[in-house]
């Protein structure tokens, strides 16, 4: 099967927050999940679960030769590794890395649904998404993350200066971020 490329959305609200992210973007970058690309990082008022701090999220674009099921196994793992506990739901979390979209394609298991059942209502996942791809369309309403994100004003977020250092996986050869 050819590559698939994926959009994931990271989020930490517990312990030192970028280093997480930084963490968990280090363990993702691998033979089988290549990262492409980082969104900037952005400070994000809590949604859903309101009383808890405030989110570093960020979303990144990669290319994987995994299924599904095989990619969502592998992010419990880095999960695990970097001390997730799941205390209380939509609740304050050292990482969470969530599968925003999986090529064109959906999937809707009792232990899967892509697109992400949330994130067109979310400004923290829109946000980012559309510097990475504002014309992507969201393969179930087919509306762009462009049009989404206009939906989500009145939602805390604001660009941070932290920035994610990674090798990103290009075309041909592997460069690093400024
Ligand atoms: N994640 C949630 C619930 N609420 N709010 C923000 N700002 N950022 C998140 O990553 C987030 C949330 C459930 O995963
Ligand atoms: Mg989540
Ligand atoms: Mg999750």
């Amino acid at each position: 099967m050819a590559a698939k490329t994926v959009y994931l959305s990271l989020g930490s609200n517990v312990g030192d927050r970028e280093q997480m992210l930084q963490a968990a973007i280090d363990l993702l970058n691998s033979s089988q999940v290549r990262i492409t690309r980082v969104s900037s990082v952005y400070e994000t008022e809590p949604q859903e679960q309101r009383n808890q701090r405030w989110f570093l999220n960020l979303v990144v674009e990669a290319e994987t030769d995994l299924f599904p099921r095989q990619l969502l196994a592998r992010i419990a793992k880095i999960e695990q590794q970097l001390g997730r506990r799941r205390v209380v739901a939509k609740g304050p979390r050292t990482i969470d890395i969530d599968i925003l979209f999986y090529g064109n394609f959906t999937v809707d298991t009792p232990e899967l649904t892509i697109p992400h059942p949330r994130f067109s209502e979310r400004r923290f996942v829109l946000a980012p998404m559309v510097e990475l791809a504002p014309e992507l369309r969201d393969p179930a309403s087919r509306h762009t993350m462009r049009d989404l994100l206009a939906g989500t004003a009145g939602q805390g977020v604001r660009k941070v200066e932290f920035r994610i250092t990674t090798e990103v996986c290009g075309p041909d050869d592997a460069q690093t971020l400024p």
